[in-house]
């Protein structure tokens, strides 16, 4: 057994033995960071979101080199949309809707170019991928299963969106007993109001539903027990 590590975090420190721990990277599809994909559909900007790659991928980057779990979830349909209640694809107010063709292919749709991880998080051999149909990675997946099997007991989330995916996540990772830091600086919304919020409503009244930081406070205590080396901390 690992010792304990403890990052800085609010609303408290965020204990956490790095062999039961991992990361889990929300939807960081093309169809919600580029033009022409789902979130541009819905109205957004997407250029909003692209903060969050660098230190997405220098937080990956350390996560491997120190050995541990990395998940990866992608929002997204059957090709037959089978699985798409008619009340989602209703739902957006534009001209197009999922499944529709746009420049990254079918919209939200499996195995088209938009529902592609960006490149610069791509997944690496045996890190597992949840493609899930819903806004939380729990609903209709085996990410339970995976991480049960593997005895793990903590998340670490970033990802898109604060408010949506990734709140959902943590809502419904609380609810099955995962304790969840979510980290500020790697998870992203299309309105500022709704990242201050989104955050806010996870760490209140005791971390309600889990704990807020940002990433290089966790690179600094993995560096700190030498399970990165010091010059990942700072490394895009
Ligand atoms: N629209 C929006 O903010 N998000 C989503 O539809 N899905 C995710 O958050 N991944």
């Amino acid at each position: 057994m690992t010792d304990l590590l403890t990052v800085p975090a609010e609303p408290y420190g965020f204990a956490f033995d790095p062999a039961r721990t991992a990361l889990v990277i929300i939807d960081m599809q093309r169809d919600f960071l580029e033009p022409g994909g789902f979130g541009a559909m819905l109205g957004n900007d997407v250029g909003q979101l692209r903060r969050t790659i660098a230190p997405n991928r220098r937080l990956l980057a350390a996560w491997r080199q120190a050995g541990l779990l990395a998940i990866h979830t992608r929002e997204g349909h059957r090709p037959d949309l089978a699985d798409l209640p008619p009340a989602k694809r209703r739902r957006g107010g534009g001209g197009t809707t999922i499944g529709d063709s746009g420049p990254m292919g079918r919209i939200l749709v499996r195995g088209e170019p938009g529902h592609d991880i960006i490149p610069e998080l791509a997944p690496a051999p045996g890190e597992p991928v949840i493609d899930k149909p819903g806004k939380g990675a729990f609903f209709a997946t085996d990410l339970h299963a995976i991480l049960h099997n593997r005895g793990i007991d903590r998340l670490v989330v970033t990802g898109v969106t604060t408010e949506v995916c990734v709140n959902t996540t943590v809502r419904e990772a609380n609810d099955r007993g995962y304790d969840c830091l979510v980290l500020a600086d790697c998870v992203g919304s299309y309105f500022p109001e709704f990242q201050a919020m989104g955050l806010a409503m996870i760490k209140a009244q005791g971390g309600i539903f889990g704990f807020v930081a940002d990433s290089p406070a966790l690179l600094a205590s993995l560096a700190a027990a030498g399970l990165i080396q010091p010059a990942l901390q700072g490394a895009a």
